[in-house]
């Protein structure tokens, strides 16, 4: 196997024999053939819109089941293997329709004509469809580079394009886009520079589809308001809401109405907190409970009511807590309990409701601990007047955004280490996981306004766009003359698809950490230092200093 998708890829440059995340060599091999498979159906689907023929059901799979091809989203191989046998139906359909109307535009590439042997194991026929995509590393390391970041960055956007799918918001550009680039990633008349305009092509579409699910979850859910939000769990049973998926946490609370059972978010569902019409409709959807999900073994563990994996990030779970554990969506892992959607899309969640009631709850009341949250770019900027004179009065000297993933790399203490050390006359934005290692500090107020402020998940990275955009136009400079700096953590590869946004926007002296990517070859990482000065994370006194100094 060959994977250097995410962060933690062993040694720094590629899982070989096992996935640091846990992913057998044969689900690798299977989501290569996934991938294989969509970038031969990407040139039937561009073809046959072209030509008008309606391809919604494939741009839709696209996403899915790239998504489920995510660092940590799902590990079973038959799910794979379902999905490669449901992509190629659908292609074989898809020709069918434009050999129909127009048979001159009906010749395939030996790519887009593949068939897997299914009387032989798919592990070594997908060794054979990743390698003359791994062959290109000897062929030119710096295309192979940015074909990578393109195809990561896909998976990105296409999860958020997923999500906003899900809420009722989508954009036929997005998803041609994303045919394009898993289409361009066959091709060999690109060079360097074709490359990188893809690169930055890939955030300009994903800021495209990063504000779809805005727009989807505040035109569901309202604007997210500041909110406290209870760390201290209350008497009861309970259930356990992980991952990203509002819409999913919406279903599971509105089947739990009135059952007495209390609804808690995990990870990166915390911020689900900030949204008016959940809090309002649903007085059973009460608090927050855990840290990141690097630390999930630990709280599902101790968790006692039943859990619900939305998305990403899933572990290999263990058998303390398999038997009350259940995935939706694109995630899994076999041998665990997993919610299929009807055809409406819509999830029964009555076994998750059993589980729970068949478990102890909470049955000892604790400290009150409590967080904020709601920090959305409609609060934020609603109070951009204040924002600007406290600037003007030099109460507030510089903003940070200290957001992205977490991991279990001690190298991410640094970001604890900078938030603590930002001087008291600066404020911290935050966002998606990262932000669990500082998330429940006290870092008090400037004014009216908290000091730590929680914009959202990884999948609000628009709303910290927006903030950013909405502060410049309101001080009338560029972004990048704002007293602002961003400071990144990265883990897979929706952090990928956002950092090619900022980019994209033209967004400098980003400092990106804990490592840099893998597959960011020496040459295209200098190239980004040079254009946009994306630098690696150093010490935090460094950086603070230096992002004080303006640079
Ligand atoms: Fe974290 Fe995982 Fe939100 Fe990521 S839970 S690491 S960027 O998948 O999604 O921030
Ligand atoms: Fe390794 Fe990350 Fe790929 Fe998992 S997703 S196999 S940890 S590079």
């Amino acid at each position: 196997m060959f994977c250097e998708q995410c962060e933690q890829t062993a040694s720094g440059d590629g899982c070989h024999q096992w996935g640091a995340c846990g992913k057998s060599p044969e689900v690798n091999t299977t989501q290569d053939i996934l991938v294989y498979c969509l970038r031969g159906v990407a040139p039937i689907v561009l073809t046959a819109k072209k030509l008008g023929i309606n391809t919604h059901d494939l741009d839709v799979f696209t996403c899915e089941s790239l998504f489920a091809t995510m660092t940590n989203v799902n590990f079973n191989s038959k799910r794979f293997t379902n999905y490669i046998q449901q992509c190629l139906e659908k292609r074989e359909q898809l020709k069918a329709q434009i050999q129909a109307i127009s048979p001159e535009n009906a010749h395939w590439s030996e790519l887009s004509n593949y068939q897997p042997n299914w009387d032989e194991s798919l592990v070594t026929q997908g060794q054979e469809a990743a390698l003359p995509f791994l062959s290109q590393i000897d062929h030119n390391i710096d295309v192979f580079s940015l074909k990578l970041t393109v195809l990561y960055g896909i998976k990105g956007a296409a999860s958020y394009t997923f999500h906003a799918y899900e809420l009722g918001q989508e954009d036929d550009v997005v998803y041609t886009f994303i045919h394009e680039a898993l289409a361009a990633i066959d091709r060999d008349d690109l060079d360097l520079p074709d490359w990188v305009d893809l690169a930055l092509k890939v955030g300009e579409i994903n800021l495209r589809a990063m504000e779809l699910l805005d727009q989807g979850h505040t035109s569901t859910y309202g604007h997210p308001i500041p909110t406290h939000v209870p760390l201290n769990p209350r008497l009861g049973k309970a259930i356990l809401v992980s991952g990203h998926d509002i819409k999913q946490l919406c279903a599971i609370l509105e089947q739990t109405a009135n059952t007495g059972l209390t609804v808690y978010t995990h990870g990166e569902l915390l911020p689900a907190h900030g949204y008016p019409r959940l809090k309002e409709k649903y007085p059973h959807f009460y608090g927050h409970y855990g840290t990141a999900w690097q630390n999930q073994t630990k709280d599902f563990h101790r968790f006692p009511g039943a859990i619900i994996v939305t998305t990403n990030c899933l572990m290999p779970p263990h058998e303390t807590y398999e038997e009350k554990l259940f995935t939706v969506g694109p995630v899994g892992y076999p041998g665990l309990n997993y919610l299929a959607a009807n055809e409406q899309g819509n999830v029964d969640y009555s076994p998750v409701i059993a589980k729970a009631n068949s478990l102890p709850g909470f049955t000892e009341e604790s400290e009150p601990r409590q967080v904020m949250v709601g920090f959305a770019h409609n609060t934020v900027l609603s109070v951009a007047d204040t924002v600007i004179e406290a600037v003007k009065q030099g109460k507030i000297r510089h903003f940070f955004l200290v957001g992205g993933c977490d991991g279990a790399k001690p190298g991410r203490s640094y970001y604890t280490e900078f938030v603590e050390k930002v001087p008291e006359d600066c404020i911290v934005l935050t966002l998606a996981c990262g932000k669990f290692r500082f998330f429940d500090k006290n870092l008090g107020q400037i004014g009216e306004l908290p000091r730590l402020m929680d914009v959202g998940q990884c999948n609000d990275a628009y709303s910290a766009i927006q903030i950013a955009l909405g502060l410049a136009n309101a001080f009338e400079v560029g972004v990048n003359d704002l007293p602002l700096s961003m400071i990144l953590s990265w883990y897979e590869q929706k952090a990928v698809a956002v950092l090619l946004t900022l980019l994209y926007l033209g967004i400098k002296n980003i400092r990106l950490g804990p490592t840099l990517p893998a597959f960011i070859s020496p040459n295209v990482f200098k190239l980004l230092s040079d254009h946009y000065h994306l630098q690696a994370i150093t010490t935090p006194e460094a950086d603070l200093a230096a992002c004080l100094s303006g640079a």
